[in-house]
């Protein structure tokens, strides 16, 4: 089985990491696509054809499930990739893990790009899940983008800028862009105090596998699941544009 995994640049890596970690041998197709990143600050209906063009063209190569660990392509895209693939394929968005981090926090602020923030669907989440907690949106403007770009210093800017515009009682952050647990470690560091971060990965990867159970279960034995007694499964790699490699150092955060 082949899972196709798709964001904007390095966000999809958490969610990939906690997939081989539970399941080393399924293949897994990461799709980013530098020559168009950031996907946050661009308008909504072009994201989402966007992102159904390249959940497309990751069915024609081959994947049995396509997964958007990217807040942004869910909260804009997720409904037109499942409408455009019709049953067959399983589609799984990522929600930011509101309910997790406010079922323990009294003050949670959710970092995420602005598309995210300003979504519909962010503001229902609370509603359904804020469990009476203060809970405060705060868009980081160009943090996901300093990340794809190995740019360290850009991205503490950012993250300078995002505590600042968090409340100072915070208890938790929800990491609404899957690109912002790659640095972890800087964000709880500007918190002395201490903070705890919540992000989706795991959940995702784990509603992953749910999805392929059902597959084999729906169909038992007409998609062929790798047995290769504990051998990794491939992980293929596509980049869109033209630079061809990865973004220039993009090793800082590997
Ligand atoms: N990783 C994406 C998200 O979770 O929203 C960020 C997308 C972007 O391009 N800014």
């Amino acid at each position: 089985m082949i899972v196709a995994l798709i964001d904007s640049g390095f966000g999809l890596l958490p969610t990939a990491a906690w997939l081989r970690r539970m399941r080393p041998d399924l293949d897994l197709m990461l799709s980013m696509d530098p020559e168009c990143a950031p996907w946050g600050p661009k308008p909504a209906d072009w994201v989402a054809d966007h992102v159904v063009s390249i959940a497309r063209r990751a069915v024609d190569r081959g994947a049995d499930v396509v997964v958007l660990p990217c807040n942004t392509a869910s909260v804009t895209a997720l409904e037109h990739v499942r409408a455009d693939l019709g049953d067959d394929v399983p589609v799984v968005g990522t929600v930011p893990a509101i309910k997790p981090a406010a079922a323990v926090c009294k003050s949670v602020a959710i970092w995420a790009t602005a598309a995210t923030t300003s979504s519909r669907y962010q503001a229902d989440l609370i509603e359904r899940f804020g469990n009476g907690s203060e809970v405060v949106g705060v868009a980081c403007h160009g943090l996901a983008d300093a990340i794809d770009r190995g740019d360290r210093e850009g991205a503490d800017r950012a993250i300078a800028d995002a505590v600042a515009r968090t409340p100072g009682d915070v208890e938790g952050i929800v990491l609404g862009c899957t690109h912002y647990p790659l640095v972890a470690d800087s964000i709880v560091a500007r918190f002395p105090e201490g903070v705890r971060l919540f992000d989706s990965a795991e959940a995702v990867a784990r509603q992953t596998l749910r999805r392929l159970a059902d597959l084999d279960a729906a169909e038992p034995g007409t998609r062929e699941f790798d047995d290769r007694s504990g051998a990794s499964g491939r992980v293929e790699v596509y980049l869109s544009g033209r630079r061809g490699a990865l973004p220039p150092g993009a090793e800082a955060f590997a």
